[in-house]
């Protein structure tokens, strides 16, 4: 019986970071870890019998997607020049993330819109780095087989230069190892080619041109 409480515990430890949905042995710790106590709060679970909490959740297909948790973000685009903008980003549990652009002060047309790497903004949108690229792939469209996760393709700006789009991606997750949150959103000067314009920078940018506004995306309530 000791063996097991340890090995419990063991588990209860590991299971400590997200997701919040998960610490169904929370009840048996004799030592209460604050992060799943608040967790557990936030799931609205009232505190039951281990032995009830892990039957009511074995019933259920899948216990890890048993409590729907949804994730929000925000990040507010700005640069050096009159572009600016607001992107919510909404993911319901591990589906595709929803992007909800509003762009102002752009040209009218089509202009390259790219997660990229880093959300770091010290030198302007340059220090955002490359786009997102965890699999090591080559520049594309959003809906390519290869390409950057960050590829998000083109917003397309009306005659008044006010870009509006909602764009679902399956590469830009807000929790897990890919997570999005503290990279940049970045909307570019010019079109990107999705790397099919033959140019030197089709497959490494897309050939977008200059960086007119970014912003970092960070969790905001849902
Ligand atoms: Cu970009
Ligand atoms: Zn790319």
């Amino acid at each position: 019986m000791e063996a097991a409480l340890a090995a419990i515990a063991a588990h209860t430890v590991a299971l400590a970071s997200p997701p919040p949905f998960q610490p169904l042995l929370f009840p048996l710790s004799t030592t209460p870890i604050p992060t799943l106590q608040s967790a557990f709060r936030d799931a609205s679970l009232k505190p039951v019998r281990p032995y009830s909490l892990s039957l009511s959740l074995s019933a259920a297909p899948n216990p890890l997607t048993a409590i729907a948790v949804t994730k929000k973000a925000v990040a507010v685009l700005k640069g050096n020049s009159s572009v600016q903008g607001t992107i919510t980003l909404t993911q319901k549990d591990n589906g595709p993330t929803t992007v909800n652009v509003r762009v102002t002060g752009l040209a009218p047309g089509p202009h390259g819109f790219h997660l990229h790497e880093y959300g770091d903004t010290t030198n302007g949108c340059i220090s955002t780095g490359a786009h997102f690229n965890p699999n090591n792939m080559k520049h594309g469209a959003p809906e390519d087989r290869v390409r950057h996760a960050g590829d998000l393709g083109n917003i397309v700006a009306n005659a008044d230069g006010v870009a509006e789009a909602t764009i679902v991606d399956n590469q830009i997750p807000l929790s897990g190892p890919n997570a999005v949150i503290g990279r940049a959103l970045v909307v570019h000067e010019l079109e990107d080619d999705l790397g099919k314009g033959g140019q030197e920078l089709s497959l490494t940018t897309g050939n977008a041109g200059g960086r007119l506004a970014c912003g970092v995306v960070g969790l905001t309530p849902v």
